[in-house]
């Protein structure tokens, strides 16, 4: 498939089009890049709704549940799953599969679980480009599941238009570590596996949690939902709050794209002007000749990259 043809396909909302450009993402294949041009201009209209959360917590089967809520009123869906623990946990990922295999029939659903082997960085930048992609090739929302909690999440929650954060009933302890960095990024709380004792408990202390933030007037406050994704139970209730919020958020909508758009922007800026620097100003090896003499105190970092960046200016 040349590229036209890809994008032709894709913007066409050919699900073997959808495949392939997943795999170029995922693979950080150079063409991803001439993909991503082509669609760009036709993306902007799909919703993405991030679902995270601790391991285990009830992720899959939840977005599982939402599909199937969701298709109810006939939207489309896409779904993306991303392990960011490893490229080898092929376990979750096969998991995945089984738990949303209730769609495999189901054309206007596609789903993608996804391991990359880049940092949490690179991992936000294949996610955000698989949303593009879904975008492009006509899905209405876009699920994306990610594993984990706490400040390294952020930048991959900056991803979606709406931020679920999904919580298990346990100890206090758990909240507690949430604290950090969560309370900025969750649109929306779901205490899962509401079936388990303490659940009420888990939803009165994030009640608490969030009331020791004072927000402003018609500020949104962050609803804490109970569901339990193994019966569909609350679920209903969360794509209503979704829905409100997306009502609520119509008119800020555009900043919040604007500064995922700006936060991409500096990445990739970055990026571009390092690997410029690895495969243009260096010279073979100089990059390690500098680490010893930084670590041999010879040197010091500042003095390396000033004297980098004026030869990669000049
Ligand atoms: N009792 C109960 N079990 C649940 C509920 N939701 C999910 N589970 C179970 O919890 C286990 C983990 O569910 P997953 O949906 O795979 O959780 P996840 O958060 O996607 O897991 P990772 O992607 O591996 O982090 C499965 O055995 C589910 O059947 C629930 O509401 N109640
Ligand atoms: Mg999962």
């Amino acid at each position: 498939m040349t590229e036209a043809t890809l994008s032709d396909r894709l913007l066409a909302g050919d699900p073997r089009a959808i495949a392939r450009a997943i795999s170029l993402i995922e693979d950080e294949s150079p063409s991803r890049v001439d993909l991503v041009r082509r669609i760009f201009a036709r993306t902007g209209n799909a919703y993405l709704v991030g679902v995270t959360g601790p391991p285990g917590a009830g992720k899959s089967t939840l977005v599982d549940r939402l599909i199937s809520e969701v298709r109810k009123s006939g939207r489309t869906v896409g779904v993306v799953a991303v392990d960011p623990t490893s490229p080898f946990s092929g376990g979750a990922i096969l998991g995945d599969r089984v738990r949303m295999q209730a769609h495999a029939g189901d054309p206007d659903v596609f789903i993608r679980s996804m391991a990359t082997r880049g940092n949490l960085g690179g991992l936000a930048r294949a996610t955000g480009e698989v949303a593009v992609v879904f975008d492009a090739a006509g899905k209405d929302i876009v699920l994306i599941e990610t594993v984990g909690v706490g400040q390294d999440e952020v930048d991959i929650v900056r991803t979606a238009d709406v931020s679920i954060v999904t919580i298990v009933p346990g100890s206090g302890d758990e909240i507690q570590a949430l604290k950090a960095g969560i309370m900025e990024i969750a649109d929306i709380f779901v205490v899962n596996k509401a079936d388990r004792e303490g659940a009420d408990r888990t939803v009165s202390s994030i009640q608490a949690m969030l009331s020791l933030h004072s927000a402003a007037d018609g500020e949104w406050r962050p609803p804490v939902i109970k569901t339990v994704a193994t019966t569909g139970e609350g679920v209903a209730e969360l794509l209503e709050t979704i829905e409100k919020f997306r009502a609520h958020t119509a008119t800020t909508q555009g900043s919040r794209r604007r500064a995922r758009a700006e936060w991409r922007l500096r990445e990739l800026i970055g990026q571009r002007f390092l690997s410029h620097v690895e495969e243009t100003v260096l010279r073979a090896g100089e990059f390690e000749q500098m680490l010893d003499r930084i670590a041999a105190r010879e040197t010091d970092p500042y003095s390396v990259v000033d004297a980098i960046f004026q030869r990669a200016i000049r």
